[in-house]
């Protein structure tokens, strides 16, 4: 972003040494067409801290490679925020004259053409660093690392890229009282005190010496020290090697780190079962903290996870909160074959382990649980939030073209379409051709970091197929329109499947090629039974249809590479109802012009595939809501809805369907299908209540149990929706013989639909109950954040200063501000005082934490999808952001894009 005024490019030369005198670089855009390997290898690097919150001491010695032995280029380290004490090369130290430092980087020149060690001398300051990047002091008291994409530039001068792959040992010094557990890669090779007079001049200290056996990119080193106290377990690999397994927590939290103990061995003996992958150490690691930019982060042999998801018991943690943390166990367990052994060779290259490693944790839980539920959340997550940022401002391919800061591209689209791509794959090759592609991948790239399009190559090699367009998937951005129509021939008994792809412009991309979209079909006949599906005409030849198995074909997968293209099906007897995009395919948005509302009722009814009897159940509801909004916009009464769906799409997905968003008229008719819903099946939900509830006061975390308390407390929503008072004694009734959070929240929830004393008391009587828990506080926050009752942005202001809200910590923030942005008639309130809100607590947030202050803005980043009134009130805010002096790169990235 060349020629921001907030930012001055000074020349550099001889400079001196303390950070805060090194000159500030501008922010740089970064393109994936630029890139170019390093002049250097590091071969090892040995790390030696001395902790203390204060002033950190680093010294890094790294053995350093020259690619080429004939000429000595620059080499370029990044640091931010360090101070630089000493630099050596083969043990003689350079005058810190000699060398150039800036606010971002330290340069080096005049270097050996032979092998050489390279030494470093700098100082962090663990306490003052807010960023949770780099090492930091958690409020808990334990000193953390936390290091991708570019965190470890914090801790000392590096080559901080992922292609720059080494093997690592550390030393780690620290007072032991304050620390007792000293932790980081690997193996602990040795550990003990050190005399009282040590170099340091350091009373009670130890220390401990991790070495990591496997080449690693900088990323995915972790150092964490602080008085944590382990639950112990064995895990036996199939080889018969016995791993040691700890799960780290301050020890009044032990009992609740059972689930993800169990979790973890679960998803250990999946990777073995499924893909023959077995762990690689004697040890594994998990450490729990409290204050955490994201979920988890998967560095080698010492996963460090937000507290959130590790920790749960029956009383705290709902069902969700069960099943999100085995998946997210099981996502950072599986990365250590897709993302550590297998790395990216640069950032562009994220979806590579992000996409694969989501799409096996995905499968994971499917297996661990129930299949159609899963997909149906991860399809509905995938519309709402990648549909819309793929049609948005800050719309990106799942491989990104360039970027400013790295951080802001850890994306739903990146995660989700990427996982959605890998699930192309395993959909266009079939389980086993997908699993040789697998195995062809760590054959060929175990210990490298490679591209998405050596992914590519090793599905299409190991399975001999042609796939060639399917790498635009990677390339483009923009969610694909499929239309799909149909004609039954009854003479010819063919049945023909006319499609047509149009991928939207995007920023920066104009004009699309088709891509490859593997089109899943089964066709049902008068009965509601899968036809089977003998031989297909593709345009090209004739193909005869059978399963993976070779059996009778009842689902056939249509490849549609083209702009239009057509398929006939023959040798069918009868005209058949088409159940298209079975187990949602393709992440596409699918058109069907002749599909008619008694299709969509028989599918709802029939289909063999149960995601598209869910999605056939949210067809109906989108239609017959999106019916009803101009009404709504008239102000007129919506007397005659009756829907069969009971889960309907929600508030932004109906938005996002619109063309002008208009977030009253849709809130407005959402609220009216609920209650009319709740009204006509008032007695059917009452009986759902009582017939669902649970005489055993034992929770367990198991599908049926699971099944049984979604359905009651689904009725129980529906039911407060009436504000009558049966119904709110009903809940307060469910509220008070609650006997785990599942049920006691889903309660409370129904109670806070409606504004009024009820709502107080029993968010007053929560917050007593549990102000000690905090996890289960933030849900209370969650709550409130979330809630549609008019004006809450008073509310918010409020809560703001409650004594439950730090600024500082990311889960606070997310469970505060978060689901507040998601509010239709709060967030785009007409005045526009939620905007404000966002506006004023991202402002404030960017000055501690830029990562989660971009994420909060980026909300605001389709404001053009509005009305006219409310795009100039969020423009207005957008660039009061972007001119606010001092902004983060993070938070100017996703400021200038929106307003672009
Ligand atoms: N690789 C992690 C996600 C992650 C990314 C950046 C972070 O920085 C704050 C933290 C975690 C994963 O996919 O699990
Ligand atoms: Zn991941």
């Amino acid at each position: 972003i060349a020629g921001s005024s907030q930012f001055s490019t000074v020349s550099v030369g001889a400079s001196p040494v303390a950070e805060e005198m090194a000159v500030k670089e501008a922010p740089k855009e970064i393109f994936l067409k630029d890139y170019k390997p390093t002049g250097y290898h590091f071969d090892t690097v040995e790390l030696k801290f001395v902790l203390s919150e204060k002033k950190t001491t680093v010294v890094s010695k790294i053995r350093v490679l020259p690619r080429n032995s004939s000429e000595s280029p620059p080499l370029v380290l990044d640091g931010r925020d360090v101070k630089l004490l000493f630099v050596k090369i083969n043990g003689e130290e350079r005058k810190l004259e000699e060398v150039e430092l800036t606010s971002r980087h330290l340069t080096l020149k005049s270097l050996p053409v032979q092998p050489f060690d390279l030494e470093i001398g700098s100082e962090i300051h663990p306490e003052t660093n807010l960023s949770l990047e780099g090492l930091y002091k958690s409020s808990s008291g334990m000193f953390c690392t936390q290091c991708e994409a570019e965190g470890f530039r914090k801790i000392t001068f590096y080559q901080d890229r992922p292609d720059v792959m080494a093997k690592f040992t550390t030393r780690i010094e620290a007072d032991k009282a304050q620390c007792p557990v000293l932790l980081s890669n690997g193996n602990l090779i040795d550990s003990g005190d050190l005399e009282s007079l040590t170099c340091c001049g350091q009373n009670g200290f130890h220390y401990a010496v991790w070495e990591d056996p496997f080449k690693k990119p900088c990323y995915l080193f972790a150092l964490v020290a602080g008085q944590l106290t382990s639950r112990d377990d064995t895990f036996k690999t199939r080889s018969g090697r016995d791993v040691q397994l700890r799960i780290w927590t301050p020890a009044q939290d032990v009992p609740k780190t059972e689930h993800a103990m169990h979790a973890l061995k679960l998803s250990m003996k999946w990777d073995e079962d499924v893909y023959g992958l077995e762990y690689d150490l004697d040890l594994f690691n998990i450490v729990a903290v409290p204050d955490f930019d994201m979920g988890a982060m998967e560095n080698k042999s010492l996963n460090i996870f937000n507290s959130k998801l590790v920790l749960a018991s029956a009383e705290t943690a709902t069902d969700v909160d069960y099943a999100t943390i085995l998946g997210v166990i099981g996502h950072e367990y599986f990365h250590n074959w897709t993302g550590n052994r297998v790395t990216c060779r640069d950032w562009f290259q994220l979806s590579l382990k992000e996409g694969l490693t989501v799409f096996r944790d995905q499968e994971f839980s499917s297996d661990m649980g129930s299949r159609p539920v899963k997909r149906i959340g991860d399809v509905a997550l995938l519309r709402t939030a990648q549909f819309s940022e793929d049609a948005g401002p800050m719309a990106h391919p799942v491989r990104p073209h360039s970027y400013i800061k790295m951080d802001n591209f850890y994306t739903v689209t990146v995660y989700k379409k990427g996982a959605e791509v890998v699930r192309m794959y395993q959909t266009l090759l079939g389980k086993d051709g997908f699993r040789k592609g697998m195995d062809l991948y760590f054959e060929r790239h175990d210990g490298q970091a490679v591209t998405c399009e050596d992914f590519f190559a090793a599905m299409r090699d190991a399975n001999s197929a042609n796939l060639s367009v399917f790498l635009r998937w990677y390339s483009q951005a923009g969610t694909p329109i499929l239309t799909v129509s149909t004609a039954y021939d009854a003479a010819a008994r063919s049945y023909t499947v006319k499609c047509k792809q149009e991928i939207p412009s995007t920023p920066g991309q104009p004009v699309k090629e088709p891509t490859l979209i593997p089109l899943a079909v089964g066709l049902l006949n008068s009965k509601g039974e899968d036809m089977v599906l003998t031989e297909l005409f593709d345009g090209g030849s004739l193909k005869s249809l059978k399963d993976t198995a070779g059996g009778p074909a009842k689902t056939a997968v249509l490849l549609v590479d083209k702009e239009e293209q057509e398929f006939t099906f023959l040798n069918l007897p009868e005209k058949p109802v088409p159940s298209f995009l079975r187990n949602f395919s393709a992440p596409v948005r699918l058109v069907t012009p002749t599909v008619t509302d008694d299709d969509l009722l028989f599918l709802l009814a029939h289909d063999s595939d149960e995601f598209n009897r869910w999605e056939a159940g949210q067809t109906m509801g989108r239609k017959l809501m999106l019916d009803l909004i101009p009404k709504a916009q008239r102000n007129e009464q919506l007397a005659e809805f009756v829907a069969k769906a009971l889960t309907l799409p929600g508030e932004s997905e109906l938005m996002d369907l619109m063309e002008v968003a208009d977030p009253d008229a849709v809130h407005t008719v959402r609220k009216f299908v609920i209650r009319e819903l709740a009204s006509k099946l008032k007695q059917d939900f009452l009986k759902t209540v009582t017939e669902n509830r649970s005489s055993d006061p034992h929770y367990t975390f198991d599908h049926k149990n699971k099944a049984r308390r979604s359905l009651k407390n689904l009725a129980l929503g529906y039911l407060c929706s009436l504000d009558e008072a049966d119904t709110t004694e009903l809940a307060l009734k469910e509220y008070k013989s609650a006997t785990n959070m599942t049920d006691q929240f889903a309660a409370l929830s129904s109670l806070c639909q409606n504004p009024g004393d009820v709502r107080d008391e029993a968010l007053a009587n929560f917050y007593e109950q549990w102000k000690d828990e905090t996890l289960v506080v933030n849900e209370w926050l969650v709550l409130q954040s979330m809630s549609d009752i008019p004006g809450n942005v008073k509310n918010m202001r409020r809560l703001l200063d409650h004594p439950s809200f730090d600024m500082k910590n990311p889960n606070k923030v997310y469970s505060l501000i978060g689901p507040f942005r998601r509010t239709a008639v709060n967030f785009h309130a007409k005045d526009g005082s939620g905007y404000e809100f966002l506006a004023e607590v991202t402002l404030q947030l960017d000055k501690m934490n830029p990562q989660v202050a971009s994420r909060m803005i980026s909300s605001l980043s389709r404001w053009k999808r509005f009305d006219e009134g409310r795009q100039s009130l969020a423009k207005a805010q957008l660039e009061r952001i972007a001119k606010t002096d001092g902004l983060s790169e993070n938070v100017f990235e996703i400021a200038s894009k929106s307003l672009a």
